[in-house]
């Protein structure tokens, strides 16, 4: 079996003490490197000032070698919080009136994906196969194809595809969608956002669908499909059950006893429909007056590149609103909106998504959105809570139990609010099964296992042949 090399921009390395159980995906590809033996490298996060960062930091665990490279100031500041967060990441979100595009930062974008490629390609043997993660690194495969390399690459956008003429706002598409045809199997969230990639080859005159997932562009051949990622759903189910005993889970259940929990898990971003959710949170208090002392809201949001300007600025404004909701509706002994600005373990979390009769999941648009399937694998079976989630999430697309709304209409979303609510437990446990059953047979190691056996089988356009 080829050896798998996985690359990203942040590495998941296991702390030495074991430390907090890791997200799903980083538990599948980890599995998945220890089967095959492997790499996995990435940015270590850290800044190495002006100077041209050193050798790669290498740490082996069992089968895996983790290697980290430091980036410059200058680095983080084009590839890092210019070009991948502040163009590609709101294009992606159709969200061109946040994309910031600069000369410099796109140069910049460009230049740190041939740094990674040079430092990557020493280690590569023949016939390793090469796993890319995500937004930041698209150009990786043509820089590695540049130096020569055969090997099998794949890649996998975890964030939306956008429709072309979103994304021939963005000066450079050419060269990204140039960047993608250098990959041997172009994996997306969706059949929503293959179809967007298809519909650009299309009208732009740039590549030929050639059916059976084939695609030829810029003179290669390669497979793009939708890979929908999973969570690793017995595990978190198990989590779950077992969060009854955790301390801070028992407080919590304490502190709203005789109250409905209604929770809302996401990092602080733009794309998670945070303010719009919280203005149909309290639409539906203000329309269902009864429910008033009846409900609270745990939103638990840690920060999240804060350095980028629009984050600090929605960080106040979901802050503001929280408490001018609290402020206009609470009374002395309720507070309807908790907002808690930090992480959780998982184990935690997956407690506290036990407790809520409902988990509201509302980005105004989302690759996927592992919370809503995170919120279903945690519930009770005998009695479990109600899914209220947008139709923009990807998620959206396989968890048909879930009560579907439209994020950007507030009354919507307060209606399902309340209909969730009143929902039977008869109603609740249908909705639920359907979706549980889903999630475990399509769990995150299916989905790894998918696409490595997609890209092992998938044609080269480089003359090098299929290995396992
Ligand atoms: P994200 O945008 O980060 O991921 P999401 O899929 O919801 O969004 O994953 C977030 C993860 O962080 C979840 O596993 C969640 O449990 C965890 N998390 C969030 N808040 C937390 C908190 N306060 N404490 C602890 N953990 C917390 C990107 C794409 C998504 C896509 C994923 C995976 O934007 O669309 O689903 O990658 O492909």
């Amino acid at each position: 079996m080829s050896r798998l090399i996985v690359v990203s921009n942040r590495v998941p390395v296991p702390s030495k003490d074991g430390g907090a159980a890791a997200g799903g995906l980083a538990v599948a590809l980890q599995a998945a490197l220890q089967e095959r033996g492997g790499i996995w490298m990435g940015w270590s996060g850290e800044s190495s000032g002006e100077r041209e960062p050193g050798a790669l930091s290498l740490q082996q665990k069992g089968n895996i070698t983790y290697a980290l490279t430091d980036l410059t100031d200058t680095d983080v500041e084009e590839y890092y919080r210019g070009f991948a967060n502040r163009v590609l990441w709101p294009i992606c979100h159709y969200r061109l009136d946040l994309a910031e595009y600069g000369r410099k930062e796109m140069a910049g974008y460009f230049r740190v994906n041939r740094f990674f490629a040079h430092r990557l390609a020493p280690m590569i043997e023949p016939d390793d196969i090469i796993w890319v993660h995500d937004y930041h690194l698209i150009p990786l495969a043509a820089e590695l194809r540049q130096m020569g390399l055969k090997n099998r690459i794949g890649f996998f956008l975890h964030i939306p595809w956008p429709p072309a003429d979103i994304l021939v706002t963005m000066p450079v598409h050419e060269e990204i969608m140039r960047g993608l045809s250098h990959y041997d199997l172009v994996g997306f969230q969706t059949d929503y956002d293959l179809q967007n990639f298809a519909g650009y080859l299309r009208r732009e005159g740039i590549g030929d669908d050639l059916g059976n997932g084939l695609f030829d562009s810029h003179g290669r051949t390669f497979k793009a499909g939708a890979y929908p990622i999973g969570i690793e759903t017995a595990a978190f189910a198990e989590f779950a059950e077992r969060a009854a005993d955790n301390v801070m889970v028992q407080k919590t259940r304490r502190s709203i006893e005789g109250r409905d929990m209604i929770i809302g898990v996401d990092r602080l971003d733009y794309s998670k429909g945070i303010i719009q959710r919280l203005e149909a949170f309290e639409r539906f208090l203000t329309s269902n007056p009864a429910y008033q002392n009846k409900v609270t809201y745990l939103q638990v949001t840690p920060k999240s590149r804060s350095e980028v300007p629009e984050y600090e600025h929605m960080q106040k404004m979901v802050a503001e609103q929280a408490g001018r909701v609290n402020g206009a509706i609470g009374t002395v002994d309720w507070v309807p909106i908790r907002y808690v600005n930090r992480s959780i373990s998982r184990n935690v979390l997956a407690g506290l998504y036990r407790l809520a009769t409902i988990g509201l999941v509302t980005p105004l648009r989302d690759g996927m959105n592992l919370v809503a399937k995170e919120y279903v694998a945690a519930q009770d079976p005998d009695r479990p809570g109600v899914l209220v989630l947008s139709r923009f999430a990807g998620a959206a697309r396989e968890l048909k139990g879930a009560l579907l709304v439209n994020p950007y209409d507030v009354e919507g979303t307060a209606n399902a609010l309340a209909r969730g609510l009143a929902m039977s437990l008869e109603e609740r446990r249908d909705r639920w099964s359907m979706m549980m059953e889903h999630l475990l047979s399509h769990d995150v190691s299916l989905w790894c296992k998918d696409f490595l056996r997609d890209l092992v089988a998938v044609p080269s356009s480089d003359g090098s042949g299929a290995h396992g």
